[in-house]
């Protein structure tokens, strides 16, 4: 996978895709991510990004024509229209569709993917309109640039791509992947500070010790997250399960 982001902080790029996963998965080539200034972009002396908000007000506007002109510079290397009229151009924005494992599992299913990040009070409406496809927010909390939203989505998407994580097993028991959050983990020592592991972790019995985890994620997500129930897909015993513990 592809992956382009146009950004006026290019540095705080700098450490997020060095390490762990990520950097394995750059150096076995599995996916590229390009950082790209917007401020390269501009062509008048001072290389301005941004500037009033017509109409007045507090705040500066990011001008349309670098972020265009990044977009278009990006989209020309490509050969094939079919693979352009498919790109997603995505501005990271409070505003945008909230984030989820769904959008990153969706996302994940692309070749090559930009990611705008938005900054101070806003972006040209006009890029909105005309150049983007897709807004997205990472949560309902106002942070001062995309550039961490990029970060969060980028990661989330990578470690779908096929080859990134050692193995695919570990994916589907993740939280949120199943519509559950995830069951408690142990390791050694069996016995630490008199805190024992659960005794079926012991067992070498992989059927029941698969039904004792299922049923800690649903306790787990019925503790934390009962909203999350609604969407799960859960067999007849589990369903009622749940409605046994609802009620005690
Ligand atoms: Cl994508 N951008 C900004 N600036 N703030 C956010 C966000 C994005 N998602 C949540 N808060």
């Amino acid at each position: 996978m592809q992956i382009d982001i146009l950004t006026l902080f290019p540095q705080m790029f700098d450490s997020p895709f060095s390490f762990g996963i990520f950097k394995r998965a750059i150096e076995h080539k599995l996916v590229s991510v390009n950082i790209h200034n917007i401020r390269d972009y501009t062509h008048d002396k001072h290389r301005t990004v941004d500037d009033y908000a017509c109409g007045g007000g507090a705040g500066m506007v990011l001008k349309p024509e670098p972020i265009f002109e990044a977009v278009e510079s990006i989209k020309s290397g490509i050969s094939l229209k079919q693979e352009v009229d498919v790109l997603p151009v995505i501005l990271l924005t409070p505003q945008g569709r909230p984030f989820s494992q769904q959008v990153a599992l969706e996302l994940s299913k692309h070749g090559h993917l930009i990611f705008i990040c938005g900054r101070y009070e806003g972006v040209d409406e006009r890029v909105r309109k005309y150049l983007v496809t897709d807004e997205i927010s990472i949560g309902d909390y106002v942070l001062s640039g995309g550039e961490l939203a990029a970060m969060v989505v980028v990661d989330a998407v990578a470690r779908l791509l096929p080859g990134v994580l050692g193995s695919e097993a570990s994916l589907v028991d993740d939280s949120h992947v199943s519509g559950l959050l995830e069951y408690p983990q142990y390791t050694r020592p069996a016995v630490y500070r008199e805190w024992t592991v659960p005794q079926v972790l012991l067992s070498g019995n992989h059927a029941r010790i698969a039904k004792w985890r299922r049923e800690q994620a649903i306790l787990r997500t019925l503790e934390r997250r009962p909203e999350l129930l609604d969407k799960t897909d859960l067999c007849l015993e589990e369903r009622q399960l749940v409605d046994r513990l609802k009620q005690s």
